[in-house]
């Protein structure tokens, strides 16, 4: 082992460093440690007793507060740091990394030379830990090993609730240096134990040295390096091989009186009704946020959850919409709430369906009371919009029997779905695979509280993942096409719109995906036919009443079905018009996307001329 290693080692740290037997792991941690100058080194092996001393750790560093229910906690992050931060984080560019313009970049030796003098000295007095992750389930071809070095155990604890234990994982690389490694440091902590230096939150991506670091920071999108730091890894990694690493759930829908089950996975962005998809009432979760996608010999589609864990959006969490997720919320288990209002030990969140929010106590904002203003007068709310919890899948009654599975799910469909006031239909089948890639890459959302910034922005997200896509859009889009390509069986594709608004109301319930879900399912296995149209396959106003009716015992007319389901001509075509214009920017992409837009483009056009009218009803269409 290397000597300098040595005095920060204690024995049994030793003893797992040794045993590991990797020479690139220590030769990191040298590094981490001649940088950050932790008072110790504590790696960390997989035993129940080293999962324990996170917890408790986390607690003593008052990181994170019991709660009254056995087994909750609180952790704040400070009132800067609640959400990820897109302007903070940057890739390194060298000239062999080529990216999007869209992505925030750095070049590689000022990027490093800047972030290495923020993380200097930065773990003084505190303890550097070490923890052994694997992505993906481990001893599978969907496997990945990642480092995670972190001055919190927050971190560790989020860790060890969202990904499974690695140590093992890490044993079988014998030695080499195929793992991603992530460096945290929240930096200097202020009384309530929340990052003072906010302002110097930056979060460097070394995509060509699989290594991350961030420093500044706690919310968990920023500092938890298996979760969007990964993503961006793996996406760098799998569009330089040839599989899919998607901002996607994995869901198993169970139509009813049927006795299949079909695998979807779908992307949203962050706040836009991903979890609520994945936890439709009825269909089974095996993951609610990020899938790597690979082919199997067979030619299928195959996904397999990277997590073990659910870090979800707490805000609307109520017995009514959500009972599952609000039932384990609420009863005994190992779980993490993060900014919310604590009073008498009691979590309470926007949303949660409750008439005695209290009138004080703590929150992200500190001591908190109903009427205190922030410093540009505004009322702070009692919890923040982007409030979460963290805990294990397994504490869900709805978890899928194979969310485990080493072979992952054969995925037979893929959603894509935005906040979108005003132009997609509820749900519509894509022509081909190369339209549903293109219905994917042409997704647009309004902006949400998951990230730092203005709200209610329309904003182009390809795939939900753009903010992650750390190779040229070009490319990322041809790796698509591709991997579509060299399937046998290729799954469908489906655009679902929740947030569709006529007059200002939603035309939809919260309800109502499910039977856009089960319709998707349905096509899949030749149970309904569609109406083709320019954008896609629409749904027969007959085959959703019946679904309306059996499934959720409600009267579905001809008017809900002409509101949601008309073509919006007009708006389409401005949306076309956005989509050249963003396209046009990029580089190298693929000529297939273009021939779907102008194909696209052309219908309705035509259309439009023939019928001088703004939107068409799915009948016009023959
Ligand atoms: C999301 O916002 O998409 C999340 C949480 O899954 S975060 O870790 O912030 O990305
Ligand atoms: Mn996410």
């Amino acid at each position: 082992m290397l000597s300098t290693l040595l005095q920060f080692l204690d024995q049994r740290s030793r003893g797992v460093l040794d045993s590991l037997g990797n020479s690139h792991v220590e030769k990191q941690l040298v590094d981490f440690a001649k940088l950050c100058r932790p008072s110790r080194i504590v790696v960390l092996g997989d035993s129940k007793q080293e999962i324990q001393y996170i917890r408790e750790l986390a607690k003593e560093r008052r990181e994170e507060t019991p709660l009254k229910i056995r087994g909750h906690t609180i952790h704040f992050d400070g009132a800067n740091d609640l959400a990820r931060d897109l302007g903070s984080t940057k890739v390194l560019t060298t000239p062999i990394v080529k990216l999007s313009k869209r992505i925030n970049s750095i070049d590689r030796d000022a990027g490093l030379s800047e972030i290495f003098s923020l993380l200097e000295g930065s773990m003084a007095g505190k303890d550097m830990l070490v923890k052994f992750y694997c992505l993906g389930p481990t001893n599978s071809r969907f496997s990945l090993c990642a480092m995670q070095v972190s001055d919190s155990p927050y971190v560790i604890h989020s860790e060890d609730l969202l990904y499974r234990q690695g140590y093992r994982q890490f044993k079988k690389l014998q030695g080499t240096n195929k793992f991603f490694s992530f460096l945290h440091s929240a930096g200097e902590l202020d009384e309530r134990n929340t990052t003072k230096n906010y302002s110097k939150r930056r979060i460097y991506i070394d995509v060509t040295e699989g290594k991350v670091y961030s420093v500044n920071n706690q919310y968990a999108g920023n500092s938890v390096g298996l979760k969007k730091l990964a993503l961006r890894l793996a996406i760098y990694k799998a569009n330089h091989e040839d599989w899919l690493a998607e901002h996607m759930l994995i869901s198993g829908v169970h139509p009813l009186d049927k006795k299949r089950v079909t695998y979807f996975v779908g992307a949203y962005p962050s706040a836009c009704g991903k979890t609520s998809t994945a936890m439709i009432p009825g269909n089974t979760i095996v993951g609610d946020d990020i899938a790597y996608l690979r082919k199997d010999k067979e030619g299928k589609c195959r996904a397999a959850n990277i997590e073990q864990g659910i870090f979800g959006i707490i805000q609307d969490v109520n017995p009514k919409d959500d009972p599952l997720i609000y039932s384990a919320l609420t009863t005994p288990r190992e779980l993490i709430f993060s900014n919310v209002l604590v009073t008498d030990g009691t979590p309470y969140w926007l949303g949660m369906g409750r008439k005695d929010i209290p009138e004080r106590g703590v929150n992200f904002s500190g001591d908190w009371w109903k009427g205190k203003k922030d410093k540009n007068d505004a009322e702070i709310p009692f919890a923040h919009p982007n409030a979460r919890y963290t805990m294990r899948l397994s504490e869900l009654e709805n978890v899928d029997p194979h969310y485990e599975d080493k072979t992952g799910v054969i995925v037979q469909g893929i959603l894509y779905g935005g906040r979108d006031s005003d132009t997609n239909v509820p749900i519509s089948e894509a022509l081909s695979w190369e339209h549903g890639v293109y219905m994917g890459a042409t997704l647009e959302s309004e902006t949400t509280s998951a990230i730092i910034g203005k709200t209610g922005v329309r904003r182009h997200d390809p795939m939900a993942n753009m903010d992650f896509v750390v190779v040229p859009l070009g490319k990322y889009l041809e790796n698509h096409l591709k991997f579509g390509k060299r399937l046998s069986q290729k799954p469908r594709v489906f655009a679902t719109n929740y947030f569709l608004k006529n007059n200002g109301k939603y035309t939809n319930t919260k309800l109502d995906k499910k039977i856009w879900i089960l319709w998707a399912e349905g096509r899949i296995h030749n149970d309904y036919d569609a109406i083709r149209t320019p954008i896609g396959f629409l749904p027969k106003y007959e085959d959703l009443k019946d679904l309306f009716q059996r499934v959720l015992g409600r009267n579905y007319s001809k008017q809900e079905y002409l509101e949601q389901f008309s073509v919006r001509v007009s708006r389409y075509l401005e949306k076309i018009s956005r989509m050249e214009e963003y396209f046009e920017k990029e580089t190298d992409i693929p000529k297939e996307f273009w021939d779907v837009l102008h194909v696209q483009k052309n219908e309705l056009t035509k259309v439009k001329e023939k019928t001088m009218k703004e939107i068409l009803p799915p009948d016009h269409f023959p």
